[in-house]
């Protein structure tokens, strides 16, 4: 194949440990094609002096960043990604804030970048863009003469048309999307979506299953459910942080159960609704009070946009009315923690809970459901509760499935979680292994560039 070019708002060095699940998807293409991985730099900088372009080797690969400016920032990344497209998307048009989301700071940055892009790009280049911040990043760069093969992947879900439309620019959001020559989904449901819009809101025509014809163009749009590297994250779970973890949570919980959630404190994750399922348990199941114990960790992310500092407070008020209403002085129900989790000591802390709650109300896939079942011991294996809104629910039909909108029905599962027999817990687990594998974070990548070069 050509050169992989990969574009994503941020850019790791894929030879770094901890690099995040791009980088390791992502590390062997790049690394033997000599590849290009390009995006912001995460540095914001006075206006006037945004938009350097800094490139720098890491092995075979070129890192390129540019740096941007404020008001570019705040407008393209606080105001249209994360303010408008990550709500609606996420099917919220209640936290969307169009009047704040400006679009003309969202395609300043995506024409800035491709400025910078396009003089480093090859004729056979294969150029992969990554999520909503940069759908537009295609068209500039055609507008500009690119003929490279262009593909484009969506990591979180694509919305039914009528709530895509709710914003103003609808149309030419996704004309722009329509002009990669292949866009990838998390789910069949995304491209049953997509499908739709194309062909009832932009008079285009589905040729078959994954193949479109719109405004003279020929797209494809088909579902790449993006996995985890199993065997990277089995053997993390293998090194010391991780056992001590796990023996430490053991001891301290000794004779208890552990529920364990961990999520960035995002409302797309439902947390507020899990911490009033969890409250529902002990309500009509009091056998668990004094037993069961969720531990909830919640990374702080994007703390700059209003929604989220609601939904922080929310967090401390619900975990404080269970603690103060049930606690007692040898238990605790919920120890909430706003902070991220060593990723070292994760497959630790999963192993050592009997049950995962991973119940967003929306999510492109979540990779927490498969990182749970993961680092499980297949003899004695936790269970996963997962909503039927993640990605993740397509696939994994062997977790105990839940709406989080309904307090009282995951209560109930959640009890059913705690007292499934021991050979039920194993036959799941062994069938939701075999999905992780056949379909892990490699596989998701070679599926997508096999994909976009045939
Ligand atoms: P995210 O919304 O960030 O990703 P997710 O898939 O769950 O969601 O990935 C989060 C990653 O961060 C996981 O590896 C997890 O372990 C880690 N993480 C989260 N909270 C943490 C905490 N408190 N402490 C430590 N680590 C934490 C987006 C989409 C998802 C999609 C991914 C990948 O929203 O739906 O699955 O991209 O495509």
């Amino acid at each position: 194949m050509g050169r992989l070019v990969v574009v994503s708002n941020r850019v790791a060095d894929p030879r770094k440990p901890g690099a995040g699940g791009l980088a390791v998807a992502l590390a062997d293409a790049l690394q033997s094609s000599g590849g290009l991985w390009f995006g912001w730099s995460g540095k914001v900088v006075d206006e006037g002096s945004g938009g350097q372009l800094r490139t720098q080797r890491a092995g075979p690969v070129t890192l390129a960043t540019v740096d941007l400016a404020r008001a570019d920032h705040d407008a393209y990344y606080l105001g249209y990604s994360n303010g408008v497209l990550w709500p609606v998307f996420h099917y919220r048009l209640d936290l969307a804030d169009f009047d704040a989301g400006d679009i003309d700071g969202y395609r300043r940055v995506n024409r800035l970048f491709a400025h910078k892009l396009q003089p480093l790009l090859k004729p056979d280049d294969v150029i992969w863009v990554h999520d909503y911040h940069l759908i537009p990043l295609a068209a500039e760069l055609r507008a500009m003469g690119c003929t490279q093969r262009m593909g484009f992947f969506l990591h979180i879900p694509l919305p039914p048309r009528t709530i895509l439309a709710a914003i103003p620019q609808h149309h030419w959001l996704m004309r722009s999307l329509m002009m990669y020559d292949l866009v990838g989904f998390q789910t069949r449901l995304d491209v049953e979506h997509f499908s739709a819009y194309v062909v009832h809101e932009d008079s285009g025509e589905r040729c078959d299953d994954h193949e479109f014809r719109v405004h003279g163009r020929s797209v494809r749009a088909r579902d790449f459910p993006i996995g985890i590297d199993v065997d990277e994250f089995q053997a993390l779970g293998r090194e010391p942080e991780a056992r001590e973890t796990f023996r430490t949570m053991k001891e301290q919980y000794a004779q208890r159960q552990l529920l364990v959630g961990v999520d960035r404190l995002d409302y797309s994750k439902g947390m507020p609704q899990r911490i009033r399922a969890f409250r529902r348990l002990l309500e009509h199941y009091p056998e668990n009070r004094r037993v069961a114990t969720l531990i909830q960790v919640a990374a702080p992310s994007r703390e700059d946009v209003e929604a989220y500092a609601d939904l922080r407070l929310e967090m401390e008020t619900l975990c404080g009315a269970v603690n103060g209403d049930y606690g007692e002085l040898d238990w605790m129900p919920v120890r909430y923690m706003r902070r991220a989790v060593p990723r070292r000591r994760l497959p630790g802390l999963y192993a050592a809970s009997s049950v995962a709650l991973v119940t967003p109300l929306r999510d492109g896939m979540n990779l927490v459901a498969k990182e749970y079942v993961a680092a499980q011991d297949p003899v004695n294996p936790g269970v996963l509760v997962l909503s039927r809104f993640a990605g993740a629910a397509e696939a994994m039909t062997d977790a105990l499935i839940v709406n989080p909108y309904d307090t009282d029905g995951t209560a109930e599962v959640i009890q059913q979680a705690l007292r499934m027999p021991l050979e039920e817990r194993r036959a799941r687990h062994e069938r939701l292994m075999a999905g992780l594998r056949a379909r892990d974070v490699h596989w998701w990548a070679r599926e997508f560039l096999a994909a976009l070069q045939h």
